[in-house]
């Protein structure tokens, strides 16, 4: 380092520092997040139908209903990822999502524990993906849900991008109740 900068060169290293500091902290640059933006575009079907009753069920065979034999909901997640910053294309910028966390907000009463779980979805830089996620356990159904309920479904994704920075993704989608889901 110089022990020579003269008083007037000063302000020009400030303005050089500030931009510096600026470039890094804006949001299209962050080193520690991933560049690659995702948005839940759709989930198929759009909405969560929980068949709160069931399905009788004849258990041991002999001919007569004696159990209930519940069925949670499915639903494809799909994504849309869109690259900001210098480089959009580059595939350092693909990223691989590989875990789920559901929470529930019931429009009345208590929702179901949130649950996280493993998936396993690839997303291009600039690219789609989609990954089927049981959005309702049915262990779940006979202690919370009964007719009339709504409500929503969260889903947080976690992933990396292929540089190893931090990639995640948000969707909703609403969770309604019936005697018969299609
Ligand atoms: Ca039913």
């Amino acid at each position: 380092m110089s022990r020579h900068h003269s008083p007037a060169a000063w302000p020009l290293l400030l303005v050089a520092v500030a931009l510096f500091a600026l470039g890094c902290n804006s949001s299209t640059d962050d080193p520690d997040t991933t560049n690659s933006k995702l948005a839940v575009s759709a989930f198929g079907p759009s909405e969560a139908c929980v068949d709160w009753d069931g399905t009788e069920i004849d258990t041991n065979g002999d001919g007569t209903f004696d159990g209930v034999a519940y069925t949670g909901t499915t639903q494809v997640v799909s994504f849309q990822s869109t690259v900001r910053g210098s480089d959009p294309n580059s595939p350092w910028n693909d990223v691989v999502l590989t875990e789920c966390e559901i929470s529930y907000k019931m429009d009345f009463g208590f929702p179901p524990p949130p649950r996280r779980f493993g998936v396993q979805v690839a997303i291009p830089a600039n690219g789609t993906g989609s990954v089927g996620v049981t959005t309702v356990d049915p262990n779940d159904i006979p202690a919370f849900f009964g007719p009339g309920d709504q409500g929503t479904i969260v889903l947080n994704f976690y992933g990396q991008d292929a540089g190893g920075h931090p990639a995640t993704a948000t969707g909703s989608t609403r969770l309604l109740t019936a005697t018969e889901c299609k």
